[in-house]
């Protein structure tokens, strides 16, 4: 069984992504509160095998204590030697790389240890919000402020593991139906 961590700030759309992959509501979402406290794990059959969604609480949500908590959580039930890869969730329709997105992506490297970006996989939701005419523009730019954001944090805790960038990039919109008519990404980690 392929097990993949999602992880991301509060409201991007993580407990959501797994509803739109299972195709059914099964993770809590909140558009007022971040509502997923605890580390859920979500497994799912396909017709190419068993996959498992890791849910977490959001980061950068309230103050560090929350979000160290949060993360001292995450490695109490998480084996992360066992995680196939982690699945980075953030949303395309802010305006900017914010500060507390760079926070988020900081505490989980030095928290959780440079290597859950080893086999990494980037999911830009809220896609259908941004005019299709940007989407490209825009997808870019951002994938390339959290890469280079990224590869300057792993290059400070060990210059020979420095981040090589992800696997695979992913425009998704959980909400708008039949936005993308690509299938179920996750099933293209499945193959190999
Ligand atoms: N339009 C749109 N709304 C989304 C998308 N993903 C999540 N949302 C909404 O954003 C809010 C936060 O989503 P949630 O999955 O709870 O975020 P989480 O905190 O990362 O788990 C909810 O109101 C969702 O309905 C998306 O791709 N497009
Ligand atoms: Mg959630």
């Amino acid at each position: 069984m392929r097990k993949f961590l999602l992880v991301g700030r509060t409201g991007v759309g993580k407990s959501s992504f797994i509803n739109a992959t299972f195709g059914s509501y099964i993770a809590e979402t909140s558009e007022y509160e971040a509502c997923t406290k605890l580390v859920e794990h979500y497994a799912y059959k396909t017709h190419l095998g068993d996959v498992s969604l890791i849910d977490t609480p959001g980061l950068a949500e309230d103050d560090e204590a929350c979000d160290e908590a949060y993360l001292s959580l995450v490695r109490a039930k998480v084996n992360l030697a066992q995680i196939y890869a982690t699945i980075y969730v953030s949303r395309l329709n802010e305006t900017r790389f914010r500060p507390d997105e760079k926070r988020t992506l900081r505490l989980l490297t030095d928290r959780l240890g440079a290597s859950i970006w080893n086999r990494s996989i980037l999911v830009l939701t809220f896609a259908a919000s941004v005019p299709n005419h940007q989407l490209e523009i825009v997808a870019e730019k951002r994938s390339q402020q959290i890469f280079e954001f990224l590869q300057n944090l792993t290059k400070e805790q060990d210059i020979d593991k420095i981040f090589q960038g992800f696997e695979q990039t992913w425009l998704v919109d959980n909400i708008v139906e039949n936005w993308t008519s690509d299938g179920l990404p996750i099933l293209s980690l499945l193959t190999d």
